[in-house]
């Protein structure tokens, strides 16, 4: 059951057949990935980690990462990546967190190692751990895991303002690979642009497997670079990003229907498409963006299909394997077209979180009910036929160019500044992210923009941090004290959109 075993054999068979394409770099074939992989296995068990263990990693993209990545299932210990953004006041939490066997650092991290196994791997692949994996020699051997066994922790932000890590089973990874691989008509000949990061389920996992289990290329770009996509894209017959890749490709005058043409399907997900988007998109090129749903607790869940109808708004039908229902509040089928949460069950959903029994098995039905039900934290309405569409959130989270911001450790974070009395974190329509971070304080005059910038720099990743910040005199409460959030979105919900600046305002 080891989601490796898999792999090797396919890689074993694609050989020389061309695995990571690097535009700036060498290309790397399927033999060469399975041979680093065996020498990155052969480092970590030469450094004592082993079946169980967790390896920490706060690394750049590159082939080597995935390399990494590869080796951790090989011999079974738990891949934990997380955000090259976060700030040492962040790292020093996860560590705290997931106590790993090794934590491989980009060599930017500065952390008090007590006790603590360190290796680097640089933005070139280079670094102590690639230099301990090109004096090993290849570990063959590939660990049993049982289809329950840890393959990954992924962190997941929580409403609490702490990280959670979900626990995703070898199980979990490998049936939901076969789940769009059939789902999405996976062709022997697909070639994968692939400009999504690498610590997270979208580009790890979706987009990764869906290539390595079939031995077909990866365009292997380090970011979402617009021209370099551009440059790319009459190679490829897959994308898939978030939302704000395709509103940029829109921004691009020269993207036409002319340089898709090999293109056969675009995937969008980790944060709602708009139907705007969809339509622009079908306009330009004449392809319908394949919207999907997923959760780092659940992989994906949903899909539009790949060849019925793709409705702009509904993010499809449950994957086949996959339980989603809609309910009330007591836990309740609602009938069709009612709004209630959405809940999900099936081999794609996670283990628990990382030492969070609690979170895991709440008794008045936690997150991860006892009967097996994830409750999502999404809010959504599935109409007669089956097709879901997401209407809302239970929580106040702000999905921001893909990545998740919980207002409540960003508040937290400011509430710590001299001067600020008062703070609340929100997030407001913008053209590029989807939604931004604002911050709305009530404090003295010292609290500048700039201010703000310079005290939550090391504390929190860029990407948490308020893009714009707005004085008031008082903040808006309910009766029970709590700050009226709806109030704030209403008043500040058009700070981008007055930008003279298209596009990437902000
Ligand atoms: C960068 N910045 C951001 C974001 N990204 N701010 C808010 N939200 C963001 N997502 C900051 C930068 O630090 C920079 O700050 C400024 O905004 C402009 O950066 P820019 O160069 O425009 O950004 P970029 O480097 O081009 O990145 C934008 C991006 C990237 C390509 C959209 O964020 C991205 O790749 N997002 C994908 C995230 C993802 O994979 N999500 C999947 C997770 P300054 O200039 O001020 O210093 S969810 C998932 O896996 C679930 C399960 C699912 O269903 O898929």
């Amino acid at each position: 059951m080891n989601l490796y075993r898999r792999m090797e054999s396919v890689f074993h068979a694609a050989g020389e057949s061309p695995a990571l394409c690097c535009p700036a770099g060498e290309d790397w074939s399927y033999r060469r990935l399975l041979d680093a992989t065996e020498r990155m296995a052969g480092a970590l068990a030469s450094l004592g980690v082993g079946a169980g263990d967790r390896v920490l990693a706060q690394v750049e993209k590159t082939p080597q990462a995935v390399a990494l990545y590869l080796a951790c299932l090989k011999i079974g210990a738990a891949y934990a990546p997380i955000n090259t953004a976060y700030t040492n006041a962040e790292v020093a939490y996860f560590l705290a967190d997931l106590e790993p066997a090794l934590f491989v650092s980009d060599g930017r991290a500065e952390v008090a190692s007590g006790g603590l196994r360190v290796e680097t791997l640089d933005a070139s692949g280079g670094g102590s751990l690639a230099a301990l994996a090109a004096r090993c020699t290849p570990l063959e051997y590939t660990a049993e895991r049982t289809r329950n066994d840890v393959a990954s922790i992924i962190y997941t932000s929580g409403t609490t303002g702490r990280s959670k890590g979900a626990m995703l089973t070898h199980g979990n990874l490998g049936s939901n690979a076969d789940a769009l691989l059939a789902y999405w008509g996976w062709r022997p000949d697909d070639v994968l642009l692939h400009a999504l990061p690498l610590f997270h389920v979208h580009g790890l996992f979706v987009a990764l497997h869906c290539a390595l289990l079939s031995g077909t290329p990866i365009l292997f770009l380090p970011k979402f670079e617009l021209s370099l996509v551009l440059r790319m894209l009459p190679r490829a017959t897959v994308l898939m990003g978030v939302p704000t890749f395709y509103t940029r490709l829109l921004s691009e005058e020269t993207f036409d229907a002319a340089l898709c043409r090999p293109m056969r399907l675009f995937i969008s997900g980790s944060a709602p498409l708009t139907e705007q988007t969809f339509r622009a998109f079908e306009q330009r090129t004449g392809f319908r963006i394949l919207e999907r749903y997923g959760m780092s607790e659940t992989l994906m869940n949903t899909s539009n299909p790949l060849t019925g109808e793709r409705v702009a708004g509904s993010v499809g039908f449950a994957l086949p394997g996959v339980e989603v229902y809609v309910a009330d509040e007591s836990g309740a089928p609602l009938p069709g077209g009612q709004v209630g949460d959405i809940l999900v069950r099936g081999p794609n959903v996670f283990r628990g979180y990382w030492r969070r029994p609690e979170n895991t098995r709440g008794k008045t039905g936690g997150e991860l009910r006892a009967d097996g039900f994830f409750v999502t934290g999404d809010l959504g309405a599935m109409d007669a036929e089956g097709r879901l569409a997401i209407v809302g959130r239970a929580t106040d989270v702000i999905i921001s160019g893909g990545y998740n911001v919980y207002p409540k450790e960003v508040e937290t974070a400011l509430a710590e500044m001299p001067g600020v009395a008062d703070c609340a974190v929100v997030g407001v329509p913008h053209e590029d992210f989807g939604e931004a971070v604002i911050a709305v304080v009530v404090a003295d005059d010292s609290v500048t923009q700039a201010a703000v910038d310079a005290f939550l720099r090391p504390k929190l990743a860029r990407y948490k941090q308020p893009k714009r910040v707005a004085r008031v005199a008082e903040l808006p409460r309910n009766a029970m004290g709590k700050v009226r959030k709806n109030a704030l979105r209403d008043a500040h919900g058009n700070l981008f959109s007055q930008s003279p600046q298209h596009g990437r305002a902000g």
